[in-house]
């Protein structure tokens, strides 16, 4: 079959989309509608009988939640935009879990702390600021989208953070690591940038640039 010719929208109708584009989109990403997988190294299995999430550092208790125990907290539904540093953006995902604040509210951190680092079944880790670990629009996920969070994409549990880029949203996450001084994690060590907002294309170290 032909395809019927379909004249393009009027100039002002394509720069207005554009525009609307832009303020939706940061700089240098290309949107797609996959779902891609990005993974350093293989999928860990994680046992949903076995799983801890372990809460330590500059922390007043150590303390350790089962999945039970995750799943018994306050959950959230966010819907937010997700944009990889290889350039992809995938907008409008649903995710479903329990806030960061809801999780830190039940232990005492010190008042020292400033940073996290997300340590992640299978060895991968990044750090994020306090700050930015406790927006309101932080999770750790256990749904996408409707439904139960596919091991590749990071089931059982992982991190969300929308406002940083994808590689801050640590997959299979195990523990959070309370700590005072900022140190880089497995990308940031390898020349990812400590903060990598997308908003200012914090992608690299600078001297990479
Ligand atoms: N544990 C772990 N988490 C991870 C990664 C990883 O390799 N291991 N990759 C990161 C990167 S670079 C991105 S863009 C997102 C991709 O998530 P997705 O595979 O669900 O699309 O996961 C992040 N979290
Ligand atoms: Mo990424």
């Amino acid at each position: 079959m032909v395809e019927p010719h379909l004249p393009r929208p009027p100039k002002e109708i394509r720069q207005e989309l554009e525009a609307k584009r832009r303020e939706r989109v940061p700089g240098g990403q290309f949107v797609t509608d996959k779902f891609p997988v990005l993974t350093y190294g293989p999928t860990p299995k994680v046992d949903l009988a076995t799983f801890r999430l372990r809460l330590f550092g500059l922390v007043e208790k150590e303390c350790e939640l089962t999945w039970q125990q995750l799943l018994a907290l306050p959950k959230t539904v966010m819907t937010a935009d997700f944009h990889c540093v290889t350039q992809w953006s995938r907008l409008e995902n649903t995710w479903e879990g329990v806030r960061t604040e809801d999780v830190v509210k039940l232990i005492k951190l010190r008042p020292e702390v400033s940073y996290v680092m997300v340590h992640c079944y299978g060895g991968y880790s990044t750090n994020i600021s306090l700050e930015d670990f406790l927006e309101e629009n932080v999770l750790f996920a256990h749904r996408h989208d409707g439904k139960e969070l596919p091991a590749d994409h990071g089931g059982p549990l992982r991190l969300v953070i929308p406002q940083l880029y994808g590689w801050k949203s640590a997959k299979w996450v195990s523990g959070v690591e309370f700590i005072k001084d900022d140190r880089p994690g497995f990308w940031e060590e390898r020349g990812y940038h400590m903060r990598g907002d997308p908003w200012k294309e914090e992608r690299f170290w600078d001297e990479l640039m």
